[in-house]
C-alpha cells in the first residue's frame, strides 16, 4: 500500500552525496611551474630580466586571481553545497513527514477498509434477511390471499345456500300451515290419527281434497271419493282428457312419491300405497273404472291388494277379480314397479322403455294405465293408456281412476 516511492529517505541520502562528490572535484590548489626560455646577459639580459620579472609578475597575478577564482569558486561551491545539503534535509524531512503521512494514511486506509468491509457484511446479511422476510412476508400474503379468496368464494355459497334454504323453509313452513289449517277443519269432527285414507272421513264429508296420515310420518293430502260405490275411496290414480296434459312417463322417483295435480291426472305415490295397505289391521281392495272415446264405461274390482315396500320393489298383489272390464291385472300379481329407469320387469329390455309406461310388467303387459295418453285408436302397439281385455292394444282410453278402500278394519 505504500506508494510514495519517489519520496523515500533513500533518495535524499543519494542527493547527498551527490552533492559531495561535485565539491572535491573541482578544488584546483595545485602550483603552476613555467620554466626560463632563454640564458645569457646584455640587452638581452636585461630583456630577459624584464620578462622574467613579468612572468613572474604574471604568474603571480595569474596565481592570485587563480586563488580569488577558486576561493570564489569555491566559496560557491560551498554555498550551493550548503544550500543543497539545506534542500536535501529539507526533503528528508518532507520525505520523513510524506511517510510518516503515508503510515497514518495507510493506518486510517485499513482502519476504514476493514470498518466498511464489516459494514458491507452487516448490511449484505440485513439485505439478505430482509429479501428473506420480504419472500416470507409475500408468500405469507399470496397464501392469505387465497384464503380469502376460498373464504369468499366460500361465504358467497353458504349465502347462496342459506338464501336456498331459507326460501325452502318458508315454503315448506306455507305448505305446513296450509295442511294444519286443513286439519284444524277436520280436527272437530274426527280424531286426525284415525284419518288414514278417506273411508276414515265422517258421514257427510265431502268428496274432495282431504289431508290423510297413510302410515308415514308426515301428512298427504288425497283426493277422496264419497260418493261413488258406497264412498270411502281414496284415488290413487287418475287419467283424463284434459289439458295441460300430464306427463307420465317418469322415473322412479316421481313414481315413489307421486306426481300430478289432485283435481286433474296424478298419481299419488307407492309409498303411500305401500304405507296403507301395509296396515296390519286393515285389507284393500282396488277398484279400476274406465271409460272410452265412444263413452263407455267399464270396471274392474280386486278385492285382495296390497303393495310391498321399496326394498321389494313395491311388489304388487291383486286378486279376486270382480267387474265388466276383463282381468288385465292379476297377470301382473306378485311382480316388482318398473319404470323406465328401474328395469324390474322378466323382459329381455325394458317394458317401461318399450310400452313408455311405469307398471308391474311382466314381460310385459295386459294392461299399462300409465301409458302414453294417444286419445283413443292408436296404430303403434300398446303403448297407450290400454285394458287389452276390454279395448286392445290399439286403443288408448279417455279415462281411468284407480281407487283403494279397506274391506276390512279390524
Ligand atoms: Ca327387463
Amino acid at each position: 500500500m505504500k506508494t510514495f516511492v519517489g519520496g523515500s529517505p533513500v533518495s535524499a541520502v543519494l542527493l547527498l552525496f551527490v552533492c559531495r562528490t561535485a565539491s572535491a572535484d573541482t578544488v584546483l590548489d595545485e602550483p603552476v611551474a613555467y620554466e626560463s626560455t632563454s640564458e645569457g646577459g646584455g640587452l638581452d639580459g636585461t630583456v630577459n630580466g624584464i620578462l622574467d620579472h613579468m612572468r613572474g609578475v604574471l604568474d603571480g597575478t595569474v596565481r592570485a586571481v587563480s586563488r580569488e577564482v577558486v576561493t570564489g569558486m569555491s566559496q560557491r561551491l560551498s554555498d550551493a553545497q550548503s544550500q543543497c545539503l539545506t534542500q536535501t534535509e529539507q526533503i528528508a524531512q518532507l520525505a520523513s513527514q510524506l511517510s510518516s503521512l503515508q503510515s497514518r494514511l495507510d493506518t486510517g486506509l485499513d482502519a476504514q477498509t476493514s470498518a466498511l468491509a464489516a459494514h458491507n457484511e452487516t448490511v449484505t446479511e440485513q439485505m439478505v434477511e430482509l429479501r428473506s422476510t420480504l419472500a416470507s412476508q409475500g408468500t405469507q400474503l399470496s397464501e392469505q390471499s387465497t384464503q380469502l379468496s376460498e373464504q369468499s368464494a366460500e361465504l358467497a355459497r353458504l349465502g347462496s345456500g342459506l338464501t336456498e334454504g331459507l326460501a325452502d323453509v318458508a315454503e315448506g313452513l306455507a305448505a305446513h300451515t296450509a295442511q294444519l289449517s286443513a286439519l284444524q277443519n277436520q280436527l272437530g269432527r274426527v280424531p286426525a290419527t284415525t284419518l288414514r285414507d278417506c273411508s276414515d272421513l265422517p258421514a257427510g264429508a265431502s268428496s274432495g281434497v282431504h289431508i290423510l296420515y297413510p302410515g308415514l310420518d308426515r301428512p298427504v293430502a288425497a283426493l277422496c271419493d264419497l260418493d261413488g260405490d258406497g264412498g270411502g275411496w281414496t284415488v290413487i290414480q287418475k287419467r283424463d282428457d284434459i289439458q295441460p296434459r300430464q306427463n307420465f312417463y317418469l322415473d322412479w322417483h316421481h313414481y315413489k312419491w307421486g306426481f300430478g295435480e289432485l283435481d286433474g291426472e296424478f298419481w299419488w305415490g307407492l309409498e303411500r300405497l305401500w304405507g296403507l295397505t301395509s296396515q296390519l289391521d286393515r285389507r284393500y281392495e282396488i277398484r279400476i273404472d274406465m271409460e272410452d272415446f265412444d263413452g263407455e264405461k267399464r270396471h274392474a274390482i280386486y278385492q285382495g291388494f296390497r303393495i310391498a315396500p321399496e326394498a321389494d320393489n313395491y311388489r304388487l298383489t291383486a286378486v279376486n277379480y270382480t267387474g265388466d272390464a276383463g282381468d288385465n291385472f292379476t297377470g301382473h300379481s306378485g311382480h316388482p314397479f318398473s319404470t323406465k329407469d328401474r328395469d324390474n320387469d322378466t323382459y329381455g329390455t325394458s317394458c317401461a322403455q318399450k310400452f313408455h309406461g311405469a307398471w308391474w310388467y311382466t314381460k310385459c303387459h295386459g294392461s299399462n294405465l300409465n301409458g302414453k295418453y294417444l286419445a283413443g285408436k292408436h296404430t303403434s302397439y300398446a303403448d297407450g293408456v290400454n285394458w287389452s281385455a276390454w279395448r286392445g292394444y290399439h286403443y288408448s282410453l279417455k279415462t281411468v281412476t284407480m281407487k283403494i278402500r279397506p274391506t276390512k278394519k279390524l
